[in-house]
């Protein structure tokens, strides 16, 4: 269970985290929840959908993405969040490394922080989130989105991201987040080849064993693309799918997806025959 202003997050079933990104250029949904109109829209559709949870993010992290000034990262995300924080009652997560942006966010309504620098990429992040007593997600990535995918190297890919996350949850604890409030997340796509995802997924086990509940992101991401011959973004839908219901049957509590409503049919399916 996390414990969020908005109410509890049962996690004895796979939650549906819908991705909603006020950029103008992620590299899926980029440009389309810009207006803070549509963004409502979409977001009481993907509530409706069976989204538990909502991720707002107004900075890309696609590979070779530039950072944005914390004034821009500001000004697109706080109108989007508004309105989306009127438009449904489930929580909301704010997807920022910045922790003047991840205050702002809790200031207007937001419930969760979803740092991928895993408190690395500002000081005041953990202790933001031991104040306010809000739940935080911990994502591994190795180097940053500029340069994460030129040659990312691993002995052991699923030891060495273990072994970080669990670091990352004591620096967590030790800065006053409640253990209860910790989410783990391996960072699928951020400095990691597709064998590297692939390893990561196929041992997913080993993560949900450090004790945390374990997000998974790879929603439509580059790797499923890379598989299927070069799919672009649009046609990874079914590859997505056998991702979501492996990632269930290894352990993953959330799921951090695009296509809501056929999330909701493969985690329906993929829950059954891993209770049965
Ligand atoms: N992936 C992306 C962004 N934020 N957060 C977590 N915890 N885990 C992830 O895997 C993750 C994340 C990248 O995907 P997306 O938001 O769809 O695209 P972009 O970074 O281009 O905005």
């Amino acid at each position: 269970m996390l414990h969020t202003r908005s109410g509890p997050v049962p996690l004895d079933r796979v939650v549906l985290v819908g991705i909603l990104n006020a950029t103008p250029d992620s590299f899926s949904d980029g440009g389309c929840h810009l207006d803070p109109g549509a963004a409502a829209a979409t977001a009481a559709a993907m509530v409706a959908a069976g989204a538990g949870v909502l991720d707002l993010g107004a900075e890309s992290t696609r590979p070779g993405a530039t950072p944005v000034p914390l004034e821009e990262e500001r000004r697109r995300l706080l109108p989007v969040l508004a309105a989306v924080r009127m438009a449904v009652g489930v929580p909301l997560s704010v997807d920022t490394t910045k922790a003047d942006v991840a205050r702002a966010a809790l200031d207007a309504g937001a419930d969760v922080v979803n740092d991928v620098s895993a408190g690395r990429g500002d000081p005041g992040m953990l202790p933001l989130c031991a104040r306010e007593r809000v739940p935080v997600v911990l994502m591994h990535m190795q180097g940053t989105p500029v340069t994460m995918q030129r040659a990312p190297c691993y002995a052991d890919v699923v030891a060495e991201v273990a072994a970080f996350l669990a670091g990352r949850a004591a620096a967590a604890v030790e800065a006053g987040v409640a253990r209860d409030a910790i989410v783990l997340d391996p960072g699928i796509g951020f400095g990691k080849s597709v064998a590297h995802n692939l390893a990561l997924l196929a041992r997913l086990d080993v993560l949900a064993d450090l004790g945390y509940p374990v997000l998974v992101g790879a929603s439509r991401k580059g790797f499923i693309g890379e598989l299927l011959g070069g799919r672009g973004p649009g046609e990874r839908l079914f590859g997505t799918a056998a991702v979501l219901a492996l990632a269930v049957a290894r352990g993953a509590r959330l799921l951090r997806v695009h296509d809501v409503a056929a999330a909701r049919d493969v985690v329906a399916v993929a829950e059954a025959i891993a209770r049965a």
